[in-house]
């Protein structure tokens, strides 16, 4: 299609979550045949493997507000450097989760790279808290506070202390389940936050070229960050937290097409898939055929 290289980072970490499996996730991924596809589709391909990541079982709680703080700082201070060196080598990162508290890994390298990107977080959820409003103290819902520059300094430190997002340039997609401090805090912010309410009143088409629009404002590129739970649990059964009301996968499909089409796409993460929960590795093929999608795939 262009030449150019998608090097694949797996993470396969879920001490950011309470619940085990989606340590699995990039496994799951590669299996329903992530690689091949995007060949087929043009694309250069160059599979890392997977990051480091110790298991829960080898660990110890010591912070309830903010659990395996040191173990997830740890594996992003790693993440953040391999996507960094990929950007600067004109390289395309696909990262493969794992929980979403790797957001704060890829974020803070595609801030170290240089790069002025936007942003568009597919989820349910707003992944917004710090330990301050958490109910939980997992850190799969904090990356896009702590790229925001809240939370801990463990992990807001990663890649320097400045920001790693403009808020301006960010937008949430099918927000449904936010706690309620986080909602304050996000909308305090200038990060702009499309509902379940937002897609069913405007469509998805009218809710991503908006995103997109904002975004791309002064931004040389967007990131995606998909997390599968964004998708109805009866479409995506394996994800690490299924929430009724998602959005379907027509629409998951569009919203990647479209974004393939502006040619603006730098790097990607494709999280929280639960191969335990799953049924015959379904989430884990409509992730990768959502990839595809994002990376260009036509129907026709
Ligand atoms: C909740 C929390 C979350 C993903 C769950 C949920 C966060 N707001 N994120 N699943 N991917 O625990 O902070
Ligand atoms: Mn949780
Ligand atoms: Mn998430
Ligand atoms: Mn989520």
């Amino acid at each position: 299609m262009n030449g150019r290289v998608i090097r694949i980072i797996g993470v396969p970490i879920d001490l950011g979550a309470d619940r085990r499996g989606v340590d699995m996730g990039p496994s799951a991924m590669r299996y329903a045949g992530l690689n091949a596809e995007l060949l087929r589709l043009g694309w250069k391909v160059e599979d890392l493997g997977n990051l480091e990541v110790p298991i829960p079982e080898t660990r110890e709680i010591n912070n309830k507000l903010l659990k395996y703080l040191e173990e997830i700082a740890k594996v992003n201070e790693q993440l953040h450097l391999k996507v960094a060196e990929v950007i600067k080598e004109g390289g395309v990162p696909l990262i493969l989760g794992g929980d979403h508290s790797l957001g704060i890994g890829s974020l803070a390298g595609l801030a170290l790279s240089g790069r002025r990107f936007g942003l568009i977080w597919f989820d349910t959820h707003g992944d917004y808290n710090s330990s301050v409003t958490t109910n939980s103290g997992n850190i799969h819902g904090m990356p896009l506070a702590v790229a925001n520059g809240i939370g801990a300094k463990e992990l807001t430190s990663i890649g320097g202390e400045q920001k790693k997002i403009r808020e301006e340039n960010t937008v949430i997609i099918g927000a449904r389940d936010m706690d309620p401090e986080e909602r304050e805090m996000l909308r305090r912010s200038k990060i702009t936050v499309f509902t379940m309410n937002d897609i069913d009143q405007r469509g998805m088409k009218e809710v991503v070229h908006e995103a997109i629009r904002r975004a791309s404002l002064e931004t040389d590129g967007i990131h995606v960050s998909f997390d599968l739970d964004v998708i109805d649990p009866l479409e995506a059964p394996g994800v690490g937290t299924p929430v009724a009301g998602g959005i379907t996968y027509r629409e998951a499909h569009l919203a990647m097409e479209l974004i393939a089409e502006t040619g603006l796409l730098i790097s990607m993460d494709m999280v929280e898939v639960n191969p335990i929960l799953d049924y015959k590795n379904k989430t884990a093929e409509l992730a990768v055929g959502l990839i595809c999608s994002a990376f260009g795939k036509r129907i026709y």
